[in-house]
């Protein structure tokens, strides 16, 4: 059951590319209202401020073109624990902050599902798949990286050990519209569900998203969700530093809030990559807080309508 007490966690986290303005999130979100939205859905809410990252000294086996890799690793040793603790007291919010934030988020609250003896789930709503390791990114940018390290890839030195890696056939990826040949070649040989735009523009968003909150359900599992701001189209979210165009409609973004708010499954979630810096009179963070709003329970009725 999705907890009636949520954590604000601000985490603002612009160490995973080299395009600033993360850093300005976790505030853009409660500027535009987060915490009074969720009070008057009747959520009992705490906000736990702004996290900074652990200081971390340098790494020498990490490859030499990835980007602010220590102040990454500090970043991901303060969320995991955050993460652990929040947990306990509800449901944590984890506002971004760029995509490297879901290292520590989605590591910690698995850590806290296997204590629990609850498989952890994640679903990613992204318009990339985040699957690299430092080797594999030609970038160098640790946002795209995260479902590499949560799963237990190799070769994130200096990083945490993964002590509960995410099973690949527990996580779904939806809206993949810009995944990179390396990243193409391993998901491939993985039982994660992955749904391209392709594929929703043809069986709509609403048919993969059920089968997998069906499968969370049966397992009783735990279900962490990573929204990305450029899961969305970018004509109504354009304030993301890697915008890519044919992303999600505004109905399909709140159709899939919705119904993982029916499945009452959720147990945390990410808003990442935000830049407000790039934002249109606040209209990306006002977007990211209805989104948030529909999966925590905001309907236009109290009751199911009738049917026609
Ligand atoms: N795949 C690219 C990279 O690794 C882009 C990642 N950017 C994201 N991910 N915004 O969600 O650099
Ligand atoms: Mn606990
Ligand atoms: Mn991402
Ligand atoms: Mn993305």
């Amino acid at each position: 059951m999705t907890p009636r007490s949520c954590i604000l966690i601000g985490a603002p986290v612009d160490s995973g590319k080299r395009r600033q303005g993360c850093v300005m999130g976790p505030d853009a979100y409660r500027v535009a209202g987060l915490p009074e939205t969720l009070t008057e859905l009747g959520y009992t809410v705490e906000d736990w401020g702004n996290l900074s990252p652990d200081d971390v000294a340098k790494v020498d086996e990490l490859p030499p073109h990835i980007h602010a890799g220590e102040e990454t690793i500090g970043w991901t040793q303060t969320l995991i624990s955050n993460a652990e603790t929040a947990m306990d007291k509800g449901l944590p919010i984890f506002l971004g902050g760029d995509h490297s934030l879901s290292l520590g988020s989605v590591a910690g609250v698995a850590n806290h599902a296997a204590q629990n003896g609850r498989p952890q789930f994640v679903l990613w709503l992204d318009a990339h798949s985040d699957f690299h390791t430092p080797q594999s990114t030609a970038s160098g940018n640790l946002h795209g990286t995260p479902l590499g390290y949560v799963t237990g890839r190799d070769g994130f030195f200096g990083f945490p050990e993964v002590k509960n890696p995410v099973p690949l056939e527990n996580i779904c990826l939806i809206g993949l519209r810009s995944v990179d040949t390396a990243e193409r070649d391993s998901l491939q040989e993985t039982p994660m569900r992955y749904h391209d735009m392709r594929q929703i523009d043809e069986h709509g968003i609403a048919r993969p998203l059920a089968a997998f909150l069906d499968h969370v359900a049966q397992q009783n599992g735990a279900l962490h969700v990573s929204l990305d701001v450029d899961f969305l189209d970018p004509s109504f979210a354009p304030a993301v530093g890697t915008t890519v165009p044919g992303g999600a409609t505004m109905r399909e973004a709140h159709l899939v809030m919705e119904m993982i708010s029916d499945s009452g499954l959720m147990t945390s979630l990410d808003l990442v990559e935000l830049n407000p810096f790039l934002d249109e009179r606040g209209k990306t963070a006002q977007v990211m807080v209805d989104l948030s709003a529909s999966a925590l329970g905001r309907r236009v009725f109290d009751r199911p309508t009738r049917a026609f």
